[in-house]
């Protein structure tokens, strides 16, 4: 009589624990794929934010607030949405802003809790900042805190420009990454790799000046490419 056989063979586990390894595979790439959507989704509506609040601010103070036209200029010429235009916008109580404390003091005096709650930091940037437990360290070192899809956190805050001279067009003098834009304002952020390109190259990859290839494909703006304006 024939020996019934208990339990599994070798081979059987084998085809299981392959089985497993796929399905889990394919689960965690979806998964990976939804959170790269979810966090491109928070960064056009922070994006958004911050330019309805610009434009709400040239509204109400008829004019562009001279702390937000010394805001901290970027390497290639941007502004970075920072305490400069924290505090102002905190003034004039628009972007959700509740950073705690003397609005009159430096938000790097907050942590940089106060980058995170004012939402002036992209979905990327936010995501590490909470991990890091809000520990008593220096807002500058906690700006260079890398995040994991690229750059450090300062590469990760929201830029922006305005128009200067109100002439209704955003400039590259006024500091557009482009030449002229029909707004108010524009916002925008480098995007999950924390790279910002020349907007006006049709290249998807370019070389930064630090030598690292940045992707113009997951930058987020805050105006449609159809709005720009060519010089004349
Ligand atoms: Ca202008
Ligand atoms: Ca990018």
């Amino acid at each position: 009589m024939e020996k019934r056989q208990s339990g599994f063979t070798l081979i059987e586990m084998m085809v299981v624990v392959a089985i497993i390894g796929i399905l889990a595979g394919a689960l965690f790439g979806g998964y990976n794929f939804a959170v790269r959507a979810a966090r491109k989704a928070k960064a056009v509506e922070a994006v958004a934010n911050a330019r309805t609040a610009l434009e709400i601010l040239f509204q109400k103070a008829e004019g562009w607030p001279h702390a937000i036209l010394k805001a901290t200029t970027h390497e290639q010429g941007f502004f970075v949405m920072d305490d400069n235009v924290a505090k102002v916008l905190f003034k004039y109580g628009l972007l959700g802003v509740d950073c705690k404390g003397d609005p009159s003091k430096a938000i790097s005096s907050y942590k940089l809790r106060g980058v995170d709650r004012c939402g002036i930091a992209d979905p990327w940037a936010q995501d590490v900042l909470k991990k890091s437990k809000y520990r008593d360290s220096e807002g500058n070192s906690l700006l260079s805190e890398p995040v994991p899809a690229g750059g450090t956190v300062r590469d990760h805050l929201i830029y922006f420009a305005v128009d200067q001279d109100d002439d209704g067009f955003v400039t590259k003098e006024e500091g557009a990454p482009v030449g002229r834009v029909r707004a108010k304002a524009i916002t925008w952020c480098a995007g999950a790799d924390g790279g910002l390109c020349d907007c006006s190259t049709a290249a998807p990859k370019t070389m930064s000046a630090a030598g690292r290839m940045i992707s113009n494909t997951d930058n987020v703006y805050s105006w449609q490419r159809a709005q720009e304006a060519k010089s004349k």
